[in-house]
Parts: C-alpha cells; sequence; structure tokens
C-alpha cells in the first residue's frame, strides 16, 4: 500500500556549544599556618563568606586538602598563585594548587 506519510527522521542534533575545561583550586593543610588566616585568604580571594571559609579550612585540615573552587583553568591559576603568595608575604607556607575537573 502506497504510503505518503513522511517517515524520514527529524531528530535534529542541538548544536555543541563548546565550554572551556575548569580548574580545580586546592587547599592543602599545614602544619603552621594559623587557622585563622587561613579562613582570611580564602574569604579575600574566593570570594566566600566566614562560615563557608571555615567549612573550607576545616575539611583542608581534617583532610589534608579541599577543594574550593572551580574556574577556567586561566582564572583558577591567578586565584592559586594569588592566594598562595598573601600566605608567603605573611611568612606561612600555606598552599593552593590546581588541577584539570575529570
Ligand atoms: N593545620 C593548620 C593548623 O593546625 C591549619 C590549616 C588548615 C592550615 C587548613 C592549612 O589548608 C590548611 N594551624
Amino acid at each position: 500500500m502506497a504510503n505518503d506519510t513522511d517517515t524520514k527522521p527529524r531528530t535534529r542534533t542541538a548544536p555543541k556549544v563548546a565550554r572551556p575545561p575548569l580548574h580545580k583550586v586546592i587547599l592543602l593543610n599545614d602544619d603552621f599556618t594559623p587557622r585563622e588566616f587561613v579562613v582570611r585568604v580564602l574569604k579575600a580571594e574566593f570570594r566566600i563568606t566566614e562560615d563557608q571559609a571555615h567549612r573550607i579550612m576545616i575539611t583542608a585540615h581534617t583532610k589534608g586538602s579541599c577543594v574550593v573552587a572551580v574556574f577556567t583553568q586561566e582564572i583558577a591559576e591567578s586565584k592559586a598563585t594569588r592566594a598562595t603568595e598573601m600566605a608567603r608575604n605573611e611568612g606561612f607556607p600555606l598552599l593552593f594548587t590546581t588541577e584539570p575537573e575529570e
């Protein structure tokens, strides 16, 4: 039987939008930097509340490290460098690193 119905697949593929890969900024624990100073650096560089900064600091303190936030690679690296430099300027070994998000 003739079939005039159009049965061609009509599924459309949404255009792919390129999103930049994200990088994590990671806070590392050490035995020397005062807790209050870690909180101060977190608040200054990452625009987070005292409460959020305190939770991140305690997580790094107890587990060894904590993801602070994710950004594009350039912003993540610049924030990690600036935050680490704030600590160096005060003579503390506090360290922030970055790594690509899975
Ligand atoms: N462990 C430090 C102390 O006992 C505090 C600290 C917490 C340092 C988190 C670094 O990422 C850190 N004074």
